[in-house]
């Protein structure tokens, strides 16, 4: 018999990479996503498995189509990948933001515990949660500081599924992934806006680059390897909470001198704050320029994760380091962008 198990939010970065390794497993893979937001299922056909699962509407925000979800199947996993997951739109919409991302984790704990109580349950919770953190590296037991509705909901999300955990015995783990990034990640999100302006700035389709604040400091994974972690936290003996990221930070400013070393582009900084300019000095040429419109009205400006208990545990490696990670996103970028000339 095959495992099945639901995604939801499969259509996104995470979803689909996860999908694609359940799909190797052998399992069923139900794709549980809103319809507006399966779009044209580009990532699925970027990993050719848009033939290989089976499309649910489903939304966070409507119990009944969850029940009716726990109704068709039986569910061996359910991975809660589902969310507004840019933290800039959660400040202009912060209430379905939190039903989503906060109540939405409930409305599914609940049909688990009256419904279907063997079912594991994976909770995507987010290194956002750690905010204004003091602390040099964040892992399982530091104290949360959100900073943004995203992360306030989130952070909700964490505590229930944790409560849920100890109240109704239930199988359910919160992955606390750092950001984990791809050639499927949105363009809203920093790296990719940066990888994908990069090659058209290469390939002379765009001039300038703008961004918010590019000190601001992250520890970057390859998704890939973060999908694998949420598989094996559900494969354990008892539910636990992971933090996933690979213990090393890089500012936004260190991702785009990354690019510009694998594009072989000499790029020399200027000015402070708003006045911030990036030139390319053998054309002169400015290519990177501040907006703030895209600062943030409370911002995170370091993450560095700890992930030695997923190490020692779920014996989970990162396989991919920063600079493969900027190359394996800038060459796909390149590739797309080359086709459209
Ligand atoms: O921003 C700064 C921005 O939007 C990273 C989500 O997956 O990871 C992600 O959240 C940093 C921030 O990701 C621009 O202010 C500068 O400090 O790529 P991001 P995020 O907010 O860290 C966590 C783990 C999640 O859970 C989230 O769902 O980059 N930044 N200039 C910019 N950010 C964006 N997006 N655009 C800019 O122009």
């Amino acid at each position: 018999m095959k495992k099945i198990a639901c995604i939801t939010g499969c259509s996104g970065q995470d979803g689909s990479y996860l999908a694609e390794l359940l799909l190797q497993k052998n399992y069923l893979v139900i794709a549980a996503d809103r319809r507006s937001s399966r779009n044209d299922n580009w990532r699925h056909k970027y990993l050719s498995i848009q033939n290989k699962l089976i499309y649910e509407d489903f939304d966070l925000t409507d119990q009944g189509s969850i029940d009716r979800l726990f109704k068709k199947y039986k569910f061996n996993e359910f991975y809660n990948l589902a969310s507004q997951s840019f933290v800039g739109t959660s400040f202009n919409t912060p209430i379905s933001t939190s039903d989503i991302s906060a109540m939405g984790v409930l409305r599914i704990l609940e049909t688990i515990r009256y419904n279907s109580p063997k079912t594991k349950f994976y909770q995507a919770s987010s290194s956002e949660m750690f905010g204004k953190t003091k602390q040099n590296f964040q892992n399982e037991l530091s104290i949360f500081y959100p900073r943004s509705p995203y992360a306030v909901s989130k952070t909700y999300g964490h505590f229930i599924t944790q409560n849920y955990r100890d109240s109704f015995g239930i199988y359910a783990c919160s992955g606390i992934l750092f950001n984990h990034e791809s050639p499927l990640r949105g363009e809203e999100f920093v790296t990719r806006k940066i990888t994908l302006a990069m090659s058209k700035i290469t390939l002379k389709k765009q001039k300038i680059l703008e961004l918010g604040n590019i000190n601001a400091k992250r520890d970057w994974g390859y998704a890939k390897d973060y999908v694998y972690a949420m598989w094996l936290m559900l494969q354990q003996k008892k539910p636990e909470d992971f933090v996933i990221a690979t213990g090393k930070a890089y500012s936004v400013k260190d991702f785009i001198n990354e690019c510009c070393k694998i594009l072989k582009i000499k790029i020399k900084w200027k000015g402070k704050g708003l006045k911030t300019v990036g030139i390319n000095t053998e054309t002169k040429k400015v290519i990177i320029k501040i907006n703030p419109k895209y600062y943030r009205p409370a911002d995170v400006e370091y993450l560095r994760g700890d992930y030695s208990k997923a190490k020692k545990k779920l014996k989970w490696k990162v396989t991919t380091n920063f600079k493969e990670l900027v190359k394996i996103m800038l060459q796909s970028d390149l590739k797309l962008e080359n086709k459209k000339i």
